[in-house]
């Protein structure tokens, strides 16, 4: 125990040390493909092609393999009779649902698909006997890019033969055309967002152990909502009871997003489980991970931004392609829509917004949540176009930002865009972001080095952030599947410790640390005395589980909720045994005491142990001290902040010196100030990957031509400067500890900013703007083809 974590004068709040870290970083830690030893391992052949009729997949040859157990195909699971259709988690109107079978049986759709699924003695057995499958292909022509899909020749899927998935809009569309009327000036701007790959440190993994007399099926899995796996897999793909069902993430080794979807995968190891009754394991090996976790953004997008000299937003129009690659996921719809176009107001009071969205289905691998998910997506074209423009009136980019900002007194504020940010104080970060980034000096400085062609760049982006996916009924109306709500449990122990039960599930964030902090605070109980858990169908009653930023507002929001209810049951009783009324008993620190007389006091703890005995309790009370909420936040938190990049670009090479990183996020109140730097910290070297170095590419054919880290570039610790962090506190008014999200901040921040930094660098070039990623090649050539092939 170290001096840190026994803290318990307001232990909210302080940076106590992570108590998940000496297991992870001393090896003890359990990861999914450890759980089962013994089991049997399942290899999957994935198609050759990224666009194909199977004519026929022959197996004979890998069955008779001696290592092999079994080999099993799209028509074994077909011909088993289970629902067999990964579904998407969010309807829009109009959208096409296409089934997705865990396994092909008649097309393949991208390179990622599952054709047959080797179940052999050993893992190098499996890969090895995927050799001996003869599958025959009718191979067809591909489709990568989402705004070529939708004139395309090839189609996807027969229900949808243009391609399209869904058509969605948001906003007035006459209120945008009035204000670009009346506007001094339109910027106009085409961007693309390429795809992101997810890359936690643990690919993907599943252990399966079926008992066929109790018909008992356990999944352990590397997944950051164990409930939704578990009702998705009951309901939707393999028909397994759900109260049958237990669902186990064990320690995950990062997410991102990829984790949070139903992958065919992890049904196909549970349904081999099932057809064999034995137990057995799959693991994905990295290359196959490239091809099969859900890839973020894949934007291609038309943005206008109608603007008065003085500065003044009038309007904003964005219509983008999505890609949805060639299956829906289960967030595949709501991110492009409601978290892509829901944000792109950013920090701004902008009249009038309209976006259209197209999602479009590609031979390519599925899209889906990806840190920032859709809002990372929305704060670029904003920040974006709003440098653009800036640079077209002449503008200084911090000074168009101030002109526009939302002002501390229009709180709650709705959008044109249909959010209602909470609470707000815009202008004090982004002034405290220039400061520490010594702004004016800087701008000095570039005009200098300038002289010596020399080309610093400085980079702002401000954000909002819808996190915490909330409230259900929302929710509900606008097409989602799932709720928005967190199940959070607090148990007293009759010895007075405590155990707290959330459905979120950590891959990293450090739940365990400050969900205990959480109660700990709350129940005036020392901090080693609470322990957390996560992650466990069986040892949680249900979850909606971690993504969108949620964890801390919602998971802790239930937490607290929990924990008051508690501290209301455990007044009574301790106004019982003080023989007083219950309105003259005040809790403070983990004691009751009867006002104006402190000697008359109890313990929470011995509380606990009374309420256990059941001995001595008020004649309405129940035994026992625990309380389960369902907590359902009125509304998203609304997280910001402003980030500032400062480049200095090589004109020879093109090679982009990112130098200083400053960083001011509001995440309200902090739980524990440490991980939210952590947070900030990692989200940032994920958004300087997308700006700079990171982004897959697909040939004509739909290989993916990035199909491993030889070809993907991700950053290196090298190539990231010390960041400069700081942070405001503007509690949110929608959860009962005040917190908002912080895991994606940083990511959807820092994209904008490093681009902003780079295109202002090549302001001498009159390049107004580049696509990610700002590889040396991408800015050599726009320097190159400015100056007319002299650099
Ligand atoms: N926290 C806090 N004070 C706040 C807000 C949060 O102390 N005001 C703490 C929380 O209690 C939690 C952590 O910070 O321990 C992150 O909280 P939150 O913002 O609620 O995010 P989640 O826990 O729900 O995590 C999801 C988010 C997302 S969407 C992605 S993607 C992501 C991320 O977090 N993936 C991660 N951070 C990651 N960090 C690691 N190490 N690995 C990942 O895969």
């Amino acid at each position: 125990m170290s001096e840190q974590e026994s803290v318990t004068d307001r232990v909210f709040g302080s940076s106590v040390e992570r108590r998940e870290d000496r297991s992870i970083l001393t090896g003890v830690a359990e990861y999914t493909d450890e759980k089962l030893p013994e089991a049997a391992h399942v290899a999957i052949l994935r198609s050759q092609y990224a666009h194909a009729t199977l004519e026929s997949v022959d197996v004979d040859q890998a069955e008779n393999r001696d290592d092999v157990v079994a080999v099993f195909t799209g028509a074994d699971v077909e011909e088993s009779g289970i629902p067999n259709d990964i579904p998407t988690a969010w309807s829009l109107p109009g959208l096409v649902t296409p089934q997705y079978r865990i396994m092909a049986t008649d097309k393949v759709r991208h390179t990622g698909d599952a054709i047959a699924a080797v179940v052999a003695e050993d893992r190098y057995a499996a890969h090895n006997a995927l050799g001996d499958i003869d599958v025959t292909y009718d191979r067809l022509d591909a489709v990568t890019e989402p705004d070529e899909a939708v004139d395309s020749d090839v189609t996807v899927h027969e229900e949808a033969p243009d391609n399209v998935a869904f058509d969605f809009t948001i906003g007035d569309a006459d209120a945008v055309s009035e204000a670009f009327s009346a506007a001094d000036h339109v910027t106009s701007v085409d961007l693309e967002q390429p795809r992101i790959i997810p890359n936690a440190v643990e690919p993907r993994a599943a252990a399966a152990d079926y008992d066929p007399d109790s018909d008992d099926l356990t999944v352990w899995m590397t997944s950051q909502n164990p409930h939704l796996h578990r009702m998705l897999m009951s309901t939707a793909t393999l028909g397994h009871p759900e109260h049958k069902l237990r669902i186990v993430a064990p320690e995950v080794g990062g997410g991102f997003g990829s984790k949070i979807y139903h992958y065919p995968d992890e049904a196909i190891t549970a349904w081999c489980a099932k057809q064999l009754g034995r137990a057995v394991t799959w693991q994905a090996t990295r290359r196959e991970g490239y091809i099969t976790d859900c890839h973020g953004r894949d934007h291609v997008t038309e943005a206008e931004l109608a603007v008065d000299t003085d500065g003044s937003i009038r309007g904003l129009r964005v219509e983008t392609h999505a890609g949805l690659g060639a299956h829906l996921s289960q967030f595949a719809t709501a991110t492009p829509s409601y978290l892509y176009a829901t944000i792109l107001s950013s920090e701004y009071d902008i009249p009038a917004i309209h976006c259209r969205v197209i999602g479009a289905f590609t031979n390519t691998t599925p899209v889906d949540a990806y840190r920032g998910a859709g809002r990372a997506e929305g704060i670029y074209v904003t920040e974006r176009i709003v440098d653009v423009a800036a640079s077209e009136l002449g503008m200084d980019p911090a000074e168009i930002r101030r002109t526009n900002l939302i002002s501390p007194d229009e709180f709650p504020f709705e959008t044109s865009v249909a959010m209602v940010y909470d609470s707000g104080e815009y202008e004090t970060a982004m002034d405290r972001a220039l400061e520490l980034v010594e702004y004016d000096e800087l701008r000095d400085r570039q005009r200098e080095l300038r002289d010596d062609d020399r080309y610093l760049g400085i980079g702002i982006a401000n954000f909002v952030e819808s996190a915490g996916l909330s409230p259900s009924k929302a929710a509900g109306e606008l097409g989602a599947a799932a709720g928005g709500w967190e199940a959070g449990v607090v148990r007293f122990h009759p010895s007075g410790t405590v155990t707290v039960a959330c459905g979120t599930a950590d891959q990293g964030q450090g739940h365990r640390t400050t969900f205990a902090q959480v109660a700990a605070e709350e129940l005036g109980v020392p901090l080693e005395d609470v322990d957390v858990v996560e992650g466990d169908t069986d040892a949680v009653p249900q979850g909606m589980g971690t993504y969108g930023s949620r964890s801390g507002p919602v998971g802790g929001g239930a937490i607290a909720t929990s924990a008051r209810k508690v501290v209301e049951k455990a007044k009574r009783i301790a106004a019982h045994s003080l023989e007083a009324s219950v309105d003259d008993v005040e809790f403070d620190d983990g004691e009751f005491s009867v006002v104006g007389a402190p000697d008359r006091s109890v313990t929470i703890q011995e509380v606990a142990l009374e309420a256990y005995l059941g001995h001595d309790i008020p004649g309405d009370a129940e035994p026992g001290l625990e309380a389960t909420s369902y907590y359902d936040p009125e509304n998203f938190t609304f997280p910001f902040g402003t980030h500032v990049a400062v480049v200095e670009v090589d004109p020879e090479t093109g090679e982009v010196d990112l130098q200083t990183y400053v960083a001011v996020d509001d995440c309200g109140e902090q739980i524990n100030p440490m991980i939210v730097e952590g947070q900030v910290h990692g989200g940032i070297a994920q958004g300087v990957g997308a700006a700079l170095y990171e982004g897959a590419v697909y040939d004509d054919t739909g290989t993916l031509v990035t199909g491993s880290m030889n070809e993907y570039a991700l950053p290196r610790a090298h190539q990231l400067p010390d960041y400069e962090t700081d942070s405001t506190v503007t509690p949110s008014p929608h959860n009962p500890i005040g917190v908002k999200g912080v895991g994606e901040s940083a990511t959807i921040a820092a994209a904008p900013a490093v681009v902003n930094a780079v295109v202002d660098a090549l302001e001498p070039f009159d390049v107004d703007h580049l696509d990610m990623p700002l590889s040396n090649e991408r800015v050599w050539r726009a320097i190159d083809a400015a100056t007319g092939g002299d650099s």
